[in-house]
């Protein structure tokens, strides 16, 4: 226990040093998530899940989505290479087995899960991590960052002693999300439309894609011709290269807490 508790101790400094904001650690068996998969399916001789949280930058705050999205694309380059660096450091220094989750993809692309569920539930690791409660927007609020913070996680064999859930209540209901989500994707308590948000947070997703090409391929040349030089393919072309391309902020940035 105490060895335990020294490798959690130097592991949480070595975060810390890197430009972590917060770290915390869930056992393998205080991870509950119904709808996501085992993580015996992922890792089978995993114990513990060390869940890195990151303050989001205040580009989320911008009306301008390439401004609020390239904020986001800095913060994902970073907190990957946190991930390979902190994989890196249980395995070197501790002689573990690790292994890095992403902070949104891959996913599972298919008609099952609708590219909707994640390989590992960030947001439950978190809380059961004591990084943070679940607020109306389902999104996980941070007792010091709200609700604007993402996060990542890395799995590994090493028994670490486990961080204690938070039992505060962090969301106080005034449902600022809620009225402001331009998509009404957050209406039904404790449940997200994933339609109705990714309608309005990812307009050139895959939904557009498939309506697009379907439309080209039942055109003449020329509405080829026109299809390919309009606003639309432009956008299609440029969400596609950056993967998911987020047109929507809001429930994060109008969360009152944290700010
Ligand atoms: C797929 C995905 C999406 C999909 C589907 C979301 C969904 N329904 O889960 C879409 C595209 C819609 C989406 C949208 C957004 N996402 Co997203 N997304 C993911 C991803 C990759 C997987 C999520 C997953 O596995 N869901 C399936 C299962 C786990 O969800 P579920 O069991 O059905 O749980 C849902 C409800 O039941 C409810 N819920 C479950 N338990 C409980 C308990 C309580 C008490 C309550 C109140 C609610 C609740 O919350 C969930 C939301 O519907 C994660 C990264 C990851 N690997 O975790 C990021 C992630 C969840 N997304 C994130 C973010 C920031 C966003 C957006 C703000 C977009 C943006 N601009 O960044 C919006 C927010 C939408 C919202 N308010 O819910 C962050 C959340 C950070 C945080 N502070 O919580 C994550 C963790 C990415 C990261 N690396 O940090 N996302």
């Amino acid at each position: 226990m105490a060895e335990a508790t020294n490798r959690k101790r130097k592991l949480m400094e070595f975060i810390k040093e890197i430009g972590v904001d917060d770290a915390g650690v869930a056992r393998v068996e205080d991870y509950h998530s119904p709808r996501s998969p085992a993580i015996s399916s992922l890792f089978p001789t995993a114990r513990s899940i060390i869940v890195l949280a990151y303050k989001e930058l205040s580009n989320s705050e911008s009306p301008n989505m390439q401004i609020a999205m390239s904020g986001r694309l800095d913060l994902m380059e970073f907190v990957r290479s946190c991930n390979y660096r902190v994989a890196r450091y249980l395995e070197r220094e501790f002689g573990a087995k690790a292994m890095t989750v992403a902070p949104s993809y891959p996913l599972e692309m298919s008609r099952h899960t609708q590219g909707a569920v994640g390989d590992l539930s960030l947001r439950h690791a978190a809380v059961a991590a004591g990084l943070g409660v679940f607020g109306r927007h389902n999104l996980v609020i941070h007792p010091r960052f709200g609700s604007r913070v993402v996060f990542t996680a890395i799995l590994c064999d090493l028994e670490l002693p486990g961080d204690q859930v938070l039992t505060e209540e962090l969301c106080d209901q005034c449902h600022v999300c809620v009225d402001n989500c331009p998509g009404n994707a957050l209406a039904e308590e404790g449940k997200t439309d994933v339609l109705k948000c990714i309608k309005v947070s990812q307009p050139y997703g895959l939904a557009s894609q498939i309506r697009f090409w379907s439309r080209f391929a039942e055109s003449h040349p020329e509405e080829q011709q026109r299809m390919v030089k309009d606003d639309e393919f432009w956008k299609l072309y440029q969400a596609g290269f950056i993967g998911f391309q987020y047109f929507c902020f809001r429930c994060m940035q109008s969360c009152p807490i944290g700010k």
